[in-house]
């Protein structure tokens, strides 16, 4: 989230798009009520299916699943066309005046530097003009064709409502209604918040999804302000933590990169992450790369990384794909992995195909599985028939169970959506032999470690130099991994500003701030963006002082929210260029003369004079402003273009040649796999229900009770066309499998009419399989197709085809 979740009350539109808060996302949705009771804001749903979510809307409508891109392109045509778009900002805080460079271009689909055998771009077209000095190249009167407004109107003038309405299939007057209550936010006045999840993200193009809000929510002035954003609502409890923490493989924790092979020193490394600004006066966090790096390594290495050998830079693997989860079991799969550790994850459950999951699964020579439960993933070898359609007698993988406690039987931190770091004390004991991942994780490194002693081995020095100095080596505690993450000094620190003064930090005294972090080795910190979280002041993430002083959802004395205690990020975007508030009600920060003040933490240096330096809003980019086009950064193009779902019942209604993302994640076997409209004529999704967590709450009684069986969602035409009855039990198939269930005819489902065509959409919930409380059930993964984003690598599970069947009465 680029707000958080108190914030969402100063909406004044709420748009929930590829997401049911009302049922994934319960506890936060409480403050979209508040929004709307509190604030008169009005909610706008769009979604394939009438959810809990739309059932308290202002305006709901319906699309079909993985067309997102053409109604959000429909948006942007909508505000540019009828200049509902608030310009001051616009001019100041994007890139709309700068000049992309000739050679630049996009035709029947594709951009500028397309290549059909590699299924990539060479990106380099995709980007500014820029002058001698290196400085990016503008326009501020955007009379400049190439400049992007310019470029970005032509390329959206395709996105009429009468196109939305053939490829969404929203019928074009509702669609224009929600362009109208949206372009109420264009004045400053008012302002639009999104809220999305999976419904945009498990697509071979999601990422492309996010990238249209991010425009329209340019155009309209609404980031870095009270109850705007981008509000991505995130899944499990902590898992934005995760994605702090480096969830990609190819990524160290606070988003830095993983070198991979080519950078052979550490020097090299450095200088392709250095930060270039490309405008005058640009500052960035990212001017510190260096000192946050090399404090990263002084975590990791301690004593042993030295200047010398370069903080240890050698020791950290190179890595030059990321190994993300379609990678990861495709190499399982081609029989090129041979043990996977399996850490608080279903992957048989949640990851797309399951017969190839199985496949993999069964070319393992060890599988170790962490969990408090047991797991279909621990138990894929047995047979349950069609449900688990195993073979025992030629599976050797040897398994190993190794219980793990849950979060209420630890202390520790969760990272909530809205990048509050809480800290949460231990409820329990663990049962049984079960104990905390972290001391696991310790026990095997120690034992590693002491292998690597006694044998030597091929290069023993990542594991040997590690510090692992904590008071107890088998059970390091959560308080010692926060302060390590937190960093400290490891010298005395000089006052920068006058070295005759006492020292900053005495050596071994924690940090305060990402800012005081050095270069030289004399300070560490496992992950920058946290450096705040846990000072000597104490544990920042333990604060529970609920005061909002200014009444706007700020709390600053509640946890800690990442960087810097910043609750609205680009929160500088709130005020004009001169420092003024654009509107007194959305005031967030404004420049009083010698410094930035208000209700939150300033997004950039307090001190910078907006009168005497033109410093953007949005520091994180070298251009300082945000990106209604993205030079080379997105894979698939600087605009989002629609592309159809790989499995999709109609032609691509925009372009004839390109059918699907050129560039998504795919492999071979699996194009194999896609099924047609012909033999799978109707569009399937996958999605939750508030009744239960994945594939955990099926253990729990209770939740069993409420929701017992599996079932499908279907329309009632398509029941009528089928001669399906609610209640019946029937056969869904897709190109790769088929599950059989209960099935639930629903006014919720309608059939949406695309291009003259009435395509109809069955619901598949995802929370059962063969092991807990609730009846035993087929999975939706036995049907999902194995392709995924191109940035990201999520799977497609919301948009595949599938055929139905009556098989016959309930069961
Ligand atoms: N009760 C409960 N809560 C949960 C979870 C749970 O299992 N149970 N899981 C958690 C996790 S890990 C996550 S990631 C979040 C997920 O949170 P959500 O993304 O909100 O959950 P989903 O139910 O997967 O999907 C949301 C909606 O997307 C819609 N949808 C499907 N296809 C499309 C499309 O192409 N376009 C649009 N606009 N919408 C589409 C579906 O109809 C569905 O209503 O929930 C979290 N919260
Ligand atoms: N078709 C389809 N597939 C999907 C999705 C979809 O919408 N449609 N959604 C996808 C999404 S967003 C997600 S997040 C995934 C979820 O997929 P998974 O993460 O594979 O599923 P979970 O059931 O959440 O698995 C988490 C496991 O962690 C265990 N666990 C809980 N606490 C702890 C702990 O403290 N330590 C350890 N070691 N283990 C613990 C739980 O018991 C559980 O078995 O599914 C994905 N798959
Ligand atoms: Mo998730």
């Amino acid at each position: 989230m680029t707000n958080g979740w108190n914030d969402i009350k100063n909406a004044d539109v709420v748009l929930v798009m590829g997401g049911n808060a009302a049922e994934a996302h319960t506890c936060g949705f409480k403050w979209v009520t508040e929004a709307k009771s509190g604030n008169g804001a009005k909610l706008i749903v769009v979604d394939p299916r009438f959810t809990r979510t739309a059932a308290v809307s202002d305006l709901y409508a319906p699309l079909r699943p993985g067309s997102d891109i053409a109604f959000l392109g429909g948006i942007i045509h909508y505000l540019l066309s009828n200049e509902k778009i608030f310009k001051d900002y616009v001019l100041a805080y994007t890139n709309a005046a700068f000049i992309v460079k000739e050679g630049f271009g996009f035709e029947d689909g594709l951009f500028s530097g397309y290549n059909a055998e590699k299924r990539d771009y060479d990106r380099s077209s995709w980007d500014y003009e820029y002058d001698e000095a290196g400085q990016a190249k503008l326009d501020p009167t955007l009379e400049n064709p190439r400049c992007v407004f310019n470029l970005l109107k032509v390329h959206y003038s395709r996105y009429t409502a009468e196109m939305v309405e053939k490829t969404c299939g929203t019928p074009k007057d509702l669609f224009l209604k929600v362009c109208e209550l949206i372009a109420t936010t264009a004045t400053g006045a008012k302002t639009l918040t999104s809220l999305y999840a999976l419904g945009w993200t498990q697509h071979s193009k999601g990422s492309q999804n996010i990238r249209n809000i991010a425009i329209i929510q340019l155009l309209l002035g609404n980031m870095g302000v009270p109850g705007g954003g981008i509000n991505a609502l995130r899944g499990h409890s902590n898992v934005q933590g995760i994605t702090d923490f480096g969830l990609f493989s190819n990524s160290v924790p606070g988003y830095l990169a993983m070198p991979n092979s080519k950078e052979t020193t550490l020097e090299e490394y450095l200088k392709t992450r250095a930060f270039k600004p490309i405008r005058p006066d640009q500052m960035s966090f990212l001017q510190n790369y260096r000192k946050f790096f090399v404090s990263f390594l002084k975590a990791m290495y301690g004593k042993n990384a030295t200047a010398e050998n370069q903080f240890g830079f050698d020791w950290l693997p190179k890595v030059d794909v990321n190994l993300d989860t379609l990678r990861q079991f495709e190499l399982m799969f081609q029989g090129k992995m041979n043990g996977f550790i399996c850490q608080g994850f279903n992957p048989l459950m949640s990851v797309p195909n399951r017969k190839k999951l199985i496949a993999g699964l069964s070319k393992l020579k060890y599988l170790v599985v962490m969990d408090p439960l047991h797991t279909e993933t621990a138990h894929f070898f047995e047979n349950h028939g069609e449900m688990n359609d195993a073979d025992p007698a030629k599976i050797a993988t040897e398994v190993f169970l190794l219980p793990t406690n849950c979060f209420a039987e630890e202390e520790g931190t969760f990272t909530n959506s809205g990048r509050v770091i809480q800290w949460h004390w231990k409820a329990a004991e663990p049962p049984g032999q079960a104990r905390t991942d972290i001391q696991i994780m310790a026990d095997l490194f120690l034992r590693l470690k002491a292998l690597y002693a006694k044998e030597g081995g091929k290069f023993p020095d990542p594991i040997m130099n590690v510090d692992w100095s904590y008071r107890n080596p088998a059970k390091p505690t959560a308080d010692e991994l926060l302060r390590e993450i937190n960093g400290r000094a490891l010298a005395d620190l000089p006052d920068p500003a006058d070295a005759t003064k006492p020292p900053i930090k005495k050596a071994g005294e924690l940090m305060d701030i990402f800012a005081q972090l050095k270069d030289d080795g004399t300070t560490s910190c496992a992950n920058w963006i946290y450096s705040g979280c846990y000072t000597e002041k104490g544990n920042m993430t333990a604060r529970r002082d609920p005061s909002d002083p200014s009444g706007k959802g700020i709390h600053p004395n509640w946890g800690y929210a990442w960087p810097a205690n910043r609750r609205i990020l680009y929160n500088r975007a709130s005020a004009d260029p001169s420092g003024k508030a654009w509107n007194a009600k959305k005031k967030v920060i404004e420049w009083n003369g010698s410094r930035w003040a208000g209700i939150d933490v300033p997004d950039f240096g307090p001190l910078i004079d907006p009168t005497q330096k033109a410093t953007g809003p949005f520091i994180m980019n070298p251009e300082g402003v945000g990106r209604l086009f993205t030079r080379g950064m997105m894979r698939e193009g600087p605009f989002p273009e629609h592309y159809e779902p790989f499995e999709s019942p109609v032609a691509n209604p925009f372009h004839t040649k390109v059918q699907s993302n050129p560039v998504a994640r795919v492999f071979k076997g699996d194009l194999e796999v896609f099924g047609k409209s012909e033999d799978f004529p109707y569009v399937a999704t996958t999605y939750r229900l508030v009744e239960h967590f994945h594939y955990w709450t099926k253990h729990a009684k209770m939740n069993a009770v409420l929701q017992p069986e599996l079932f499908v969602e279907i329309g009632e035409q398509l029941a009528k066309d089928k001669g399906i009855a609610s209640g019946d039990m029937v056969e869904v198939s897709s190109n790769r499998g088929r599950i059989k269930a209960k099935a639930v005819v629903t006014k919720r489902i309608r059939p949406l009419v695309c291009d003259g065509k009435p395509v109809h959409i069955v619901g598949i919930p995802i929370h059962w399989g063969f092991i807990g409380a609730t009846k035993k059930g087929f999975g939706a993964n036995q049907l999902t197709p194995y392709v995924g984003d191109a940035n990201t690598e999520t799977p497609e599970y919301k948009a595949f085809l599938v055929n139905i069947k009556r098989i016959g009465p309930a069961a």
